[in-house]
């Protein structure tokens, strides 16, 4: 029987294997999988990726997502690096969530380092 209202599903049973593979995500948005790739298209309500592999869903490939808001792509340009997270529901896979891909550094200049007065020696 179950006794706690909250669990909706059951847990796996926990695997010795956890060491090989993670275990895939269940697609919701509480558990999505997660892509990487470039924007190649912006489409009305779609979005095309050059996309690397995605963990237990699918390989590295070029296709075309629909998004679950047309504003997910109103700041996407063409080349751009993304993330984009995936929810699955029955009538197919989605993209609910976008963010631009973490580019490490480059927020460096912001900030005093940009403008350094040179002593001139002459
Ligand atoms: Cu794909």
């Amino acid at each position: 029987m179950f006794s706690c209202g909250g669990a909706s599903e059951p847990e796996p049973p926990a695997t010795a294997e956890s060491e090989t593979e993670p275990a895939a995500p269940t697609g919701t948005q509480d558990d999505p999988f997660v892509g990487q790739g470039f924007v190649r298209e912006v489409g009305d309500g779609t979005l095309t990726i050059e996309h690397g592999d995605i963990p237990g869903l699918m390989s590295a490939m070029t296709m075309s997502y629909p998004v679950a808001e047309a504003s997910l792509l109103e700041a996407l340009e063409v080349d751009s690096e993304i993330t984009f997270y995936i929810e699955v529901l029955e009538s197919g896979h989605q993209i609910f969530s976008i963010e631009a891909a973490s580019t490490e550094g480059s927020e460096e200049d912001e900030d005093g380092a940009a403008e350094v007065d040179e002593p001139t020696t002459s």
